[in-house]
């Protein structure tokens, strides 16, 4: 904070009110969902839901679900909250339809 001059001489702390109006532009925080691997459902099932929940393509779709399979989990995509919170709704209930194991999960990013 620096006091300064202005055109009519007047003294003034110009660099708080800067301050202050910036802080009301904090961006809301964003969502990573993610899939987890496990050793029963269906490769073709996590590439369905990843085409049908989070709009992949099938190859994209393909290419999720391996790196899930491989490296254990991998991310859908970034959302805000109560999209994120949506999608892990989304598929935790078709697993739960079709009787599969598959976890989804969110972590802020
Ligand atoms: N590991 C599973 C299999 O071999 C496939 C799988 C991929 C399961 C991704 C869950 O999130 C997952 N059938």
């Amino acid at each position: 904070m620096t006091e300064r001059k202005d055109e009519n001489d007047r003294i003034g702390t110009y660099e708080l009110a800067v301050e202050e109006a910036r802080a009301k532009v904090k961006q809301p925080p964003l969502y990573r969902v993610v899939l987890i691997n496990d050793d029963y459902t269906p490769m073709e099932f996590v590439v369905d839901i990843l085409e049908s929940v989070f709009g992949m393509e099938r190859m994209r779709a393909t290419q999720v679900m391996l790196e899930v399979h491989t490296k254990g989990k991998g991310v859908c995509g970034v959302f805000n909250f109560e999209i994120a919170e949506t999608r892990v709704a989304q598929v935790m209930a078709i697993a739960q339809q079709h009787q599969h194991p598959l976890l989804c999960t969110m972590e802020e990013s």
